[in-house]
């Protein structure tokens, strides 16, 4: 990425937009949208809205002083006001995640109707305003009464999960299209795994059990929403973090770390297998595979692929990432280097037979100063700019590409790392939830009609 300047103190203008504004060569129908989840943006979790504990309630308790999702944006009580901003920002698409608990606040039985009544107002408020809501099952909120019956480690998990799906497709599927299962089940293995993320448990041989868990959550998913309609799209999202060698001796290293953390679930998914690669190691941590597993999770098939693309690693020979010198980084620390997005789209197209694909979540955490009301968050403005030039290039190799979502909507709550991360093309004041649209909103939004003829 090359530097670029920040603007002076001023009104937003495209004539004197720091970053070009042009058509991508994208296929007709490429749609440009925008996307949060439940837990870091809608706030309203006591008692009187019906929802019941997530994993999060327990996780915040236990490190006092911690911003939670307490409040968030508010954006439960505040939503046909984030539609008109939506609507204002001139999004196509908006992708959203359901709150397990919300709907199902023991995870299982019982359905908290005003729960499902607030995600039926957001799709119709969604559909009035002209945009077109991308559901996601499960972006981390586990009710917390499944996970203390072993949570993601038990099976029966991923069980529960479909009959949820199941509720969701009855009240939502006569009005939403697009269905995904899970969000990055890498990261949602990673809060069993380590500490960063809810529940914490930081258990590293968990890690197989979870793996395979996950992928049946997503095929009992898939399958109860097919079962519903066989007409609806319904996808995953994985996060995908190109591993890249140092040099020529880092390459088994790099190739090893990319097949156990992410192909994994690719080869699940689209190969109905686990990399050979990684499976000794699956099994000697405990991987049961019971017959009709891997038919489920491939067999529920992928109508579409999510991928949530931030950051490239590169790493040694012993596995270890190694610092990239002169790297630009955001405020999370993460490399800026949107090349690599498009080679890593090209070889996937290479190693898989491939659905389409929707980049599901792609944006720059940085440190924004707001000043006489305005936000001149050129970086983020360059960094999805580069990004949408790296998926013209993909295109352009190939890959079939449906669409791109901004991560994210709104500043919300970066989990266990608060509000401080901020990678929204909208500010929101932690005071007041004032909303205010940043440079990069603007340039989004003109982009796009640039892209539409709007
Ligand atoms: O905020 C997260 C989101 O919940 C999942 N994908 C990555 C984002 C930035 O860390």
């Amino acid at each position: 990425m090359n530097k670029v300047k920040s603007r002076g103190s001023g009104r937003w203008s495209a004539e004197t937009s720091p970053v070009p504004l042009r058509p991508y060569k994208f296929p007709k129908g490429f749609v440009f949208g925008a996307a949060t989840s439940a837990y870091q943006i809608e706030g309203g979790i006591d008692a009187s809205t019906g929802r019941g504990r997530s994993i999060w309630e327990p996780y915040f308790e236990k490190r006092p002083g911690s911003d939670t999702g307490e409040i968030a944006c508010d954006h439960y009580n505040r939503m046909p006001e984030d539609v008109r901003l939506f609507k204002k920002m001139g999004l196509q698409a908006y992708r959203f995640s359901v709150s397990w608990p919300r709907v199902m606040p023991e995870g299982a039985g019982a359905v908290n109707d005003k729960g499902l009544d607030f995600y039926k107002r957001l799709v119709d408020e969604l559909q009035a305003a002209g945009i077109t809501p991308y559901l996601t099952g499960y972006h981390w909120d586990l009710p917390q009464a499944l996970e203390e019956l072993g949570g993601w480690t038990n099976r029966d998990t991923a069980k529960r999960f479909g009959d949820y799906m199941e509720i969701l497709a009855r009240a939502l599927g006569d009005r939403v299209q697009h269905w995904g299962t899970l969000n990055e089940p890498a990261v949602i293995l990673s809060g069993y795994t380590s500490e960063g993320l809810a529940p914490g448990r930081n258990d590293a041989k968990l890690w197989s059990p979870l793996v395979h868990n996950l992928m049946l959550a997503h095929g009992y998913g898939a399958c109860a929403v097919r079962a519903f309609n066989p007409e609806l799209i319904v996808g995953c999202t994985v996060n995908l973090v190109p591993i890249e060698p140092a040099n020529k001796s880092a390459r088994h290293a790099a190739r090893r770390m990319w097949q156990r953390d992410y192909a994994v679930f690719l080869d699940a998914m689209l190969k109905g297998e686990y990399p050979k690669i990684v499976l000794k190691e699956m099994e000697a941590n405990g991987l049961k595979i019971l017959p009709g597993d891997m038919e489920l999770i491939v067999g529920s098939g992928l109508d579409y692929l999510g991928v949530n693309w931030y950051l490239r690693l590169v790493v040694n020979r012993l596995g270890r990432v190694i610092p990239v010198p002169a790297a630009e980084i955001t405020q999370v620390g993460w490399e800026m280097h949107a090349e690599s997005l498009t080679s890593m789209l090209v070889s996937m197209q290479e190693e898989y037979d491939l659905p389409p694909v929707y980049i599901t979540e792609n944006g720059a955490a940085i440190d924004d100063k707001l000043v006489g009301g305005w936000i001149h968050d050129v970086v983020r403005m360059k960094y999805i700019h580069d990004h949408l030039n790296a998926l013209e290039s993909a295109v352009a190799r190939g890959v079939d590409l449906r669409g791109y979502f901004a991560w994210s909507a709104l500043d919300n709550l970066e989990w266990a790392s608060g509000f401080k991360m901020t990678f929204g093309l909208v500010h929101v004041d932690r005071m007041t939830r004032k909303r205010t649209m940043k440079d990069s909103a603007y340039w989004y939004r003109d982009m796009i009609a640039a892209n539409t003829g709007g």
